[in-house]
């Protein structure tokens, strides 16, 4: 996947309109938004089709998928009905629930994203210690794209390391959560970025910072 300016904004608001008003703003900047639940459960699956229609933007919807692999082929399915380009993927359940996703993606001619570590600080308690394992399934599987901390850079280098040069991960944690743009690019290609935009007064003014420090 190719992310315009490294950076992929987490549209992480609960409205449809509040959602456009941003997208209004700022889509000429970026081309990849990742949408998750805050959004989708407050206005349907529906608001995933409506940003890609009237912005064209590629669309990760984070829905952090966690079942059987029954459940999840039908939430894989759906998702990528919506018009979503990729969906991320817990690893945690196993490789059978992983591997539905996967095979729905394949369908669809659409991608997933592997969630590895997760960049808050509760992730030390039951998912840092299977986190690298997780990767290594992902290789395993033949996964290219993965979701990894922004936030523990010798973590996300550890995940580098694994699923190796020709992978693309996406790192949240920039930000507001502490970590920091132009050092976590050195392990991954794409940062996810949330609240240091949509909550900025200026969003355009916080996007364009962040491209300018990535740059430097
Ligand atoms: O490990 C993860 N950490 C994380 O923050 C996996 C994620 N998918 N996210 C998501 O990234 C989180 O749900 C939010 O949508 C975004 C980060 O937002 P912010 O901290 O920049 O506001």
């Amino acid at each position: 996947m190719e992310v315009k300016h490294n950076i992929i904004l987490a549209l992480d608001v609960s409205s449809i309109a509040e959602a456009m008003a941003l997208m209004d703003k700022i889509s000429d900047f970026l081309d990849t938004v990742k949408i998750g639940y805050p959004l989708v459960l407050a206005e349907g699956l529906e608001s995933v089709s409506k940003i890609k229609e009237e912005y064209g933007s590629k669309i990760i919807c984070d829905f952090k998928v966690a079942d059987i692999p029954a459940t999840n082929q039908k939430i894989a399915d759906v998702t990528f009905k919506s018009g979503a380009d990729a969906l991320i993927v817990h690893g945690f359940v196993g490789s059978d629930s992983v591997k539905s996703c996967l095979e729905s993606a394949q369908k669809h001619g659409k991608e997933i994203f592997l969630l590895t570590e997760m960049s808050h600080p509760g992730a030390t308690n039951f998912l840092q210690p299977v986190s690298m394992n997780i990767a290594s399934m992902g290789v395993e599987l033949g996964i290219k794209n993965y979701v990894g901390p922004s936030t523990r850079l010798d973590r996300l280098k550890m995940i580098r390391d694994i699923v190796g040069e020709e992978s693309f991960i996406i790192s949240p944690g920039v930000g507001v959560q502490g970590g920091n743009p132009r050092e976590t690019l050195q392990f991954a290609d794409a940062l996810i970025v949330g609240r240091s935009i949509y909550l900025a007064e200026d969003p355009v003014d916080a996007l364009q910072s962040m491209i300018d420090s990535i740059k430097l």
